[in-house]
């Protein structure tokens, strides 16, 4: 169920500025043309950023969790992109609060390359498949288990990944995630963090997000206009959003 940022809005407003362009000459003139053509982009970025981001109900704890409840295991919002130019995938997710507050919490990302299973259907989730698991930790170290028959696992050393107050950032490296039935740009995926300090199995997951089945990766970079201005992140700080935490990327050489 891969999600596509939708841009009709905007392309009809970007047509009248290439217009004006055209029949009228002067600096004035190509720089209102500019801050026109940056708030159509503006638009289409708030439609995509609307429309990749999976946003998960506070408070949704899972009736089987036994435990901590302190926010930090309480997804909010999560994110997956996969870049093919740069062979990258990007994750970000939000939780209810600072990571960290539960001391035996860890985070872990499913996702499907196409060999996917439902290793929990028992508990009632068919449609959550994987094949792969990236698991990090609270210091930022981890590891991308590879399943099935093919698999392996590559850890990576602390402060790999980025965790900043109540947000959780990692990039991998494509080829850490080798294709296994779909083209990366048809992965999905799905996030749930689990408390160690549990009984061990099911009772140790406190959140999905989605709920009951997987995301899409989201592809950049972004088609068409999007990248008149350079990059998401470039319309970000156009619209004051210029916070951006940058982790090391989750790769081979970085193995510990
Ligand atoms: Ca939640
Ligand atoms: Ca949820």
């Amino acid at each position: 169920m891969e999600q596509k940022p939708q841009l009709t809005n905007g392309l009809p407003l970007l047509s009248c500025t290439l217009l004006i362009l055209s029949t009228e000459d002067g600096s004035m003139r190509l720089n209102i043309a500019k801050t026109v053509i940056a708030a159509v982009l503006l638009i289409g970025a708030s439609q995509a950023n609307a429309s990749v981001v999976t946003t998960d109900t506070p408070g949704d704890y899972l009736a089987t969790y036994t435990g901590s409840r302190a926010g930090d295991l309480d997804v909010i919002d999560a994110l997956l992109t996969y870049n093919p130019a740069s062979d990258i995938f990007h994750f970000e997710s939000t939780f209810a609060a600072n990571i960290g507050a539960s001391p035996s919490g860890f985070y872990i990302l499913g996702i499907n390359r196409g060999s996917g299973t439902a290793a929990f259907a028992a508990n009632g989730l068919q449609n959550v498949l994987f094949d792969s698991v990236v698991r990090i930790n609270l210091d930022g170290s981890g590891a991308v288990n590879r399943l099935g028959p093919n698999g392996g696992s590559t850890p990576f050393a602390a402060g790999t990944a980025s965790i900043q107050d109540n947000r959780l950032i990692a990039d991998i490296a494509g080829s850490l995630l080798p294709a296994n039935g779909f083209a990366k740009t048809d992965y999905t995926w799905n996030l749930w963090p689990r408390d160690g300090a549990a009984s061990a199995g099911f009772t140790q997951i406190s959140d999905f997000a989605p709920d009951i089945n997987n995301a899409g990766v989201q592809v950049v970079p972004l088609p068409g206009a999007f990248w008149l201005f350079g990059s998401v992140l470039g319309l970000c700080k156009l619209a004051g959003r210029s916070k951006r935490f940058v982790p090391f990327t989750i790769k081979s050489e970085i193995m510990i």
